[in-house]
């Protein structure tokens, strides 16, 4: 089959629960592209060139996967690619809102990209980057919610010693 497909994300930083559905989706199609957003509205904590690094790093055992940042429209990173699927992860009720807002707009602008959906494994069912920021800055563990090397890019950011 010829199905490229993209999972976008801001990515800051990757955690496991992005690993995983990045694992999936690598098993399922034979090219993966992992698309960085360069430049969110929400400041992030780690740079695009920083977030694409730790991605490269948490995907290096899948060789059918490729680390790319983006900024603009999704749609036409996509199309710049070549790709033909956005592939996202779903956790809670809470996700469903927005990402239904995004893809059904995404596919009014693309009709020609297919959106889909991966539930999240249960034990990441509560994980976001924003929690591992904040459970870090304060000293709590994280060795269970992402990669070591983004632990410790993580450590470093916040200085903790
Ligand atoms: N388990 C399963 N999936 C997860 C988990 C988890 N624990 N954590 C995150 N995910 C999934 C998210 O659901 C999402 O699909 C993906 O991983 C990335 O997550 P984040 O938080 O890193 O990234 P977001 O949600 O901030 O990324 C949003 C996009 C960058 C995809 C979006 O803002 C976008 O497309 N922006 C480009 C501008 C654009 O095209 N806008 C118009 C869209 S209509």
């Amino acid at each position: 089959n010829s199905v490229k497909a993209v999972c976008p994300g801001s990515f800051d930083p990757i955690t496991y629960g992005h690993i995983d559905i990045i694992e999936r989706a690598a098993q399922l199609f034979p090219s993966v592209i992992v698309g960085v957003l360069k430049n969110p509205n929400k400041k992030p904590l780690f740079t695009a060139e920083e977030r694409v690094e730790l991605i490269k790093s948490a995907t290096r055992h899948l060789p059918n996967v490729e680390v790319l940042f983006f900024s603009g429209l999704l749609v036409d990173f996509v199309r710049a690619v070549q790709g033909n699927l956005i592939i996202k992860g779903l956790r809670a009720i809470s996700d469903f809102e927005i990402e239904f807002q995004m893809s059904l707009n995404n596919k009014r602008m693309a009709p020609e990209i297919e959106t889909m959906f991966m539930m999240t494994k249960n034990e990441y069912s509560f994980l976001s980057s924003s929690m591992v920021k904040e459970v870090v800055q304060f000293g709590g563990e994280i060795k269970d919610l992402v990669p070591p090397e983004v632990a410790a890019a993580l450590v470093n950011k916040f200085s903790i010693t």
